[in-house]
């Protein structure tokens, strides 16, 4: 499943790419594959020619009798070592010129750029629009629809995370930013291709690193409006169902609902067990349990368990806690 999810993106990745590079998505994208490859082709010609002149040079004056006496050679020149620094400076003036460059032109969002905001939290992403929509991860498993964008707009990216760092990449469009806890970070791109992307995380982050997969889906102007529209505020949903959905989306990386062990335990069926806790204690699971082990899951440990959950105080509004508990109490 892990393993077949990665060969996926692999695949899905090279489609339309090169050896080296997948397909260019991004306004970005191509700028980017040409600094690459000014500065792979200047490498692999100095080293034919530094690595064919040792060569040469080797067998030309090798020592080829006992006794043979090395020449009288000139020990310096002046020409030489002019043409030895001077012509590799000129190059590495470029690399650096055409790099620095494209660098500044990334961390530059043009000012009337869309914004997103991405939030990671071990192990998954979400997305969230100041109109009001939000979306999961929208791969491998994971509800929801992933980063949705217009094509040929810029889009601004303002990243947070939830607990540790992660790294927020898209191959196809050549951006990755850190997702930094306690700050927003930011990055930024215009799609050129409608289509399906693979995001990663390239931060390792823990236990679900690998799997923390998600993908953008680029849509055409009218098609993106189109989806806006369509996006129901959690708010509209009955509680069960807006629980599920946030579930989904923020706890479902460590949480099954069907009794099997995960990176947490199972939550069906826990409303009104007796639990078990890390020091022997034990807890019969009410709403101010499962509000405590929501908001600070190290107050009371699960025998078993490692202390190993993100807290969600300040993250969730009371609306949301709220929710969470409903449906947790709804799965039998
Ligand atoms: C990074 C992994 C992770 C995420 C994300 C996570 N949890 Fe947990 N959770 C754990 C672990 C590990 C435990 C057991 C240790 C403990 O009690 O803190 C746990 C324990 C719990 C418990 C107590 C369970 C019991 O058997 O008594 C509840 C309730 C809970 N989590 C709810 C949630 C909810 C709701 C979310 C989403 C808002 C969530 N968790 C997100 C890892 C996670
Ligand atoms: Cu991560």
């Amino acid at each position: 499943m892990n393993l077949s999810a990665l060969l996926r993106a692999a695949a899905w990745l090279q489609q339309d790419g090169d050896y080296f590079f997948p397909v260019e998505a991004s306004t970005n994208a191509g700028e980017v594959d040409r600094i690459y490859y000014f500065i792979f082709w200047v490498s692999a010609v100095s080293f034919a020619l530094i690595v064919g002149a040792t060569i040469y040079f080797a067998i030309k004056y090798r020592r080829t009798k006992v006794g043979m006496n090395p020449e009288d050679s000139p020990h310096h020149s002046t020409s030489i070592e002019i043409v030895w620094s001077v012509i590799p400076t000129l190059f590495m003036i470029v690399m650096f010129k055409w790099g620095f460059d494209d660098y500044v032109d990334r961390r530059t969002p043009p000012g009337d750029a869309y914004q997103v905001n991405v939030h990671a939290q071990k192990w998954s992403w979400a997305y969230s629009y100041d109109e009001g929509a939000e979306t999961g991860m929208g791969w491998l498993g994971g509800e929801g629809e992933g980063l949705v964008v217009p094509v040929g707009v810029p889009i601004k990216l303002r990243i947070d995370s939830a607990d540790v760092l992660h790294s927020f990449s898209v191959p196809a469009f050549r951006i990755k930013m850190d997702a930094v806890p306690g700050r927003y970070t930011y990055a930024w791109f215009e799609a050129t291709k409608i289509g399906e992307y693979p995001v990663f995380c390239t931060e390792y982050c823990g236990t679900r690193h690998s799997r923390m997969l998600s993908k953008v889906q680029v849509l055409s102007q009218e098609d993106f409006d189109a989806w806006m529209k369509k996006q129901g505020n959690l708010a509209d949903l009955p509680p069960v169902e807006a629980g599920q959905k946030l579930f989904q989306r923020k706890c479902a990386s460590c949480h099954n609902m069907d009794g099997s062990k995960l990176i947490g335990p199972a939550l069906n069926g826990l409303y009104g067990k007796e639990e078990s806790l890390v020091g022997g204690a034990k807890v019969t699971v009410d709403d101010n349990y499962l509000r405590e082990s929501i908001l600070e899951p190290s107050a009371k440990i699960v025998e078993g368990y490692p202390d190993a959950m993100t807290p969600f105080a300040g993250q969730l509004s009371e609306d949301e806690i709220s929710w969470l508990i409903t449906y947790i109490k709804s799965v039998k």
